[in-house]
């Protein structure tokens, strides 16, 4: 086959984000502009002759047009295999578990994750390598750069694959195998869970609702939820993936997984409440009237995890995000295992779960997941609280309440201020920095500064370091609060402030969390002057 180098000119603003280059669909539609990007990365990544590379994505307008793009370019630059998706699709976590199986020395992530989908919202490419994770920061660096100077991309001339029909097709000289999105990684799942446990759970009765917000969880959930594991046909709404997501944001928190949370806290909740995101990475967890914080969820599930068959005795360490609470680091005090900060990002785990010394990690953004795939993953975390409601015979809010009776409580909130202006953002991030040496000792109402810094990591496997990960403002009294501007937006920028207090187990366990983080709230606006600077009195988002 004859390889096409089709001359080019660099793109600006090619730099990956928290998780990939995401974009609004009308910029990856320019012509040469998510051509530029994966030509980028295969130079960066060189792949040996013959190598296997995956291909999936959340199903999203504009994904089928980059996929076939993707595989003849795949095909000029010396890939032997592709695996993609039937229909395209194939979740975060299912991609990254078809790396690992397959033995790929990588893949392509077609999404924008719990940004909105359509023809005038988000796309995303993100590149995750042979581990079946996200490329470091030293790989999407090398990409970035690359991106500036590049000037030809190659292809092939062939006709599109026909993503609809599972077998087998040649493009070039590559093969392209179309294969079953779901059956792996419900494979996977059974390996690591007592399923005969959760079905008898649920013949005894326990029901649950999982929305799978128009995403591409549906059929997966569908599959593992109804199918394998005996719930309800309905069990799972919204369970079709949709190019738009039917209009909505497909982020499963508080604001836009709305309807399932007035559910939950109603007259007719089910024992259980779920929902996943755009690519099926997050998790939402509801009891009945019992909504647990991301943060909580990764601790509670850590404490749990080896109820588990796959995790019977090998809890080896924790991870968590900085701006995650603290809530994790307390069961691992007490299981005797460490506990690591990390920057915000999945990325930032790899190294940690390739060297065993972590087995489950998680953000306060609503991503769980432990070593069995090198990616966050939503459907995971619901199949493991399952797991574990069922061998322990009890409810979401019981878990919940004896988990705080024996650790306390990391009171938790997030206030998301969006679409803000980029510069009165940085203006606001710039000063906080500059406040930083005289932060220490100041008092705001009933708190004092203890300390104050911008977050910096040094990966303890590899040594790399990143800096500037946030700002930290610690309290005396053991809270805190954080500020970052979030790396995954296509408009304007961010804000994200973080806020957390802990309490006792001999404390108050049952309060109101806006009332508890009054205090913070307050201590916040003051050090970094949000409405000053934004001009907004109140967040968008609470989660
Ligand atoms: C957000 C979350 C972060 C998460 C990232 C990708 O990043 O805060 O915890 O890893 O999204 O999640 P940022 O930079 O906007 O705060 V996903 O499900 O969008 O791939
Ligand atoms: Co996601």
């Amino acid at each position: 086959t004859r390889i096409v180098t089709v001359p080019t000119t660099p793109h600006e603003g090619q730099a990956p984000g928290t998780s990939g280059l995401r974009k609004k669909v009308r910029v990856f539609q320019q012509p040469g502009y998510a051509e530029n990007f994966i030509q980028s990365v295969f130079d960066v990544v060189t792949p040996t002759p013959g190598a296997t590379l995956v291909i999936g994505g959340d199903g999203r307008f504009h994904n089928r047009t980059v996929i076939q793009q993707a595989i003849r370019m795949a095909a000029a630059n010396g890939y032997g295999r592709v695996l993609v998706g039937q229909g395209g699709i194939l979740s975060t976590p299912a991609a990254s578990h078809v790396i690992r199986k397959y033995g790929a020395s990588g893949g392509l992530v077609l999404s924008a994750s719990h940004n909105p989908g359509g023809p005038d919202e988000d796309f995303g490419i993100k590149y995750n390598i042979a581990n079946g994770g996200p490329a470091p920061e030293s790989v999407t660096a090398a990409i970035h750069a690359r991106t500036t100077g590049i000037d030809r991309w190659l292809t092939v001339e062939a006709a599109d694959v026909d993503l609809d029909r599972v077998g087998e097709a040649m493009v070039g000289e590559m093969t392209v195998q179309v294969i079953d999105p779901v059956a792996d990684y419900a494979d996977l799942m059974e390996t690591l869970f007592d399923f005969d446990h959760i079905r008898k759970l649920v013949a005894s009765g326990f029901t649950m609702r999982f929305d799978a917000m128009s995403a591409v969880t549906g059929p997966y959930a569908h599959e593992i939820l109804e199918r394998r594991l005996g719930f309800a046909p309905g069990t799972v709404v919204n369970g079709t993936p949709l190019e738009d997501f039917g209009g909505h944001h497909p982020d499963p928190n508080l604001i836009y997984a709305k309807e399932l949370y007035d559910l939950m806290m109603g007259p007719q909740a089910p024992d259980l409440g779920a929902a996943s995101d755009g690519d099926g990475d997050r998790n939402l967890i509801i009891g009945r009237g019992r909504f647990i914080t991301p943060s909580d969820s990764l601790a509670m599930l850590a404490a749990n995890i080896e109820i588990a068959p796959a995790y019977r005795g090998r809890l080896a360490g924790i991870a968590r995000s900085m701006p995650t609470s603290g809530a994790a680091d307390r069961v691992a005090e007490a299981f005797g295992v460490p506990c690591y900060e990390t920057p915000t990002g999945w990325k930032f785990f790899g190294n940690l779960l390739d060297a065993g010394k972590v087995t489950i990690c998680g953000e306060e953004s609503a991503g769980t997941g432990s070593d069995h795939v090198r990616e966050k993953d939503g459907l995971w975390a619901v199949l493991l609280w399952l797991n574990i409601l069922a061998v322990r015979g009890i409810s979401v809010d019981d878990l919940a309440k004896s988990h705080w009776a024996r650790f306390g409580r990391n009171y938790y909130a997030r206030h998301d201020y969006e679409g803000v202006d980029k510069a009165d953002a940085d203006a606001l991030m710039a000063e906080l920095l500059a406040a930083l040496p005289s932060l220490p000792g100041t008092v705001f109402g009933p708190l004092v500064v203890a300390h104050a810094d911008s977050f910096a990591y040094t990966d303890p496997v590899d040594h790399s370091v990143s800096a500037n990960q946030g700002v930290r403002v610690l309290f005396e009294d053991g809270s805190r609060v954080v500020f970052r501007l979030s790396g995954t937006g296509t408009q304007g920028a961010t804000l994200r402030v973080y806020l957390e207090r802990y309490e006792a187990p001999s404390g108050h366990l049952d309060a109101d969390t806006g009332v508890m983080l009054e205090a913070q709230v307050a201590a916040a606006e003051a050090a970094a002057g949000i409405v000053r600077h934004t001009g907004r009195i109140a967040p968008d988002v609470v989660t």
